[in-house]
């Protein structure tokens, strides 16, 4: 069990002023900011964070959504960071997410759903390095 995860706090968020609720949300969850940056990829850039993906139906919206507007990036640092982290986001479809959840009060729907945050140590570091260098990580 490693204690970092990776974020994105999506454009939707953005676009609805959400950025401030929602990392004051991550603080008092208890997760320290390891590395942060507001950026806007490029199409092809989502294509290659979400190649996972690329057999999924849903591949061609969310990486034309993810490169729609600008996000917030970052690493994050707590205990059982993974798995505490996708808690306090909520399910990936908003409707099924739990009260109190950043998915509940901020998403709206399953593929603008205001946060990403990594399912598994591996991809956390993976996802870390896409985004950020050994430079910038604190
Ligand atoms: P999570 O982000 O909760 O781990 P995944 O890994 O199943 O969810 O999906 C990755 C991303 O793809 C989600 N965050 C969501 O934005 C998008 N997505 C998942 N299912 C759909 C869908 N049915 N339609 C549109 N976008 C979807």
């Amino acid at each position: 069990m490693s204690n970092r995860t990776f974020t994105m706090i999506k454009p939707d968020a953005v676009r609805a002023g959400n950025i401030g609720n929602i990392l004051q949300m991550v603080n008092q969850a208890g997760f320290r900011i390891v590395a942060m940056k507001y950026l806007h990829i490029t199409k092809n850039q989502a294509e290659k964070f979400y190649e996972v993906h690329k057999e999924r139906p849903f591949y061609g919206e969310l990486t034309e959504f993810m490169s729609s507007g600008p996000i917030v990036a970052a690493i994050l640092e707590k205990d059982n960071a993974v798995a505490d982290f996708r808690k306090l986001i909520g399910a990936t479809n908003p409707a099924q997410a739990e009260e109190g959840t950043i998915r509940k009060l901020y998403a709206a729907s399953v593929g603008e759903n205001a946060v990403h945050g990594s399912d598994s140590d591996e991809n956390a570091a993976i996802e870390g390095r896409f985004f950020f260098s050994g430079l910038e990580q604190f």
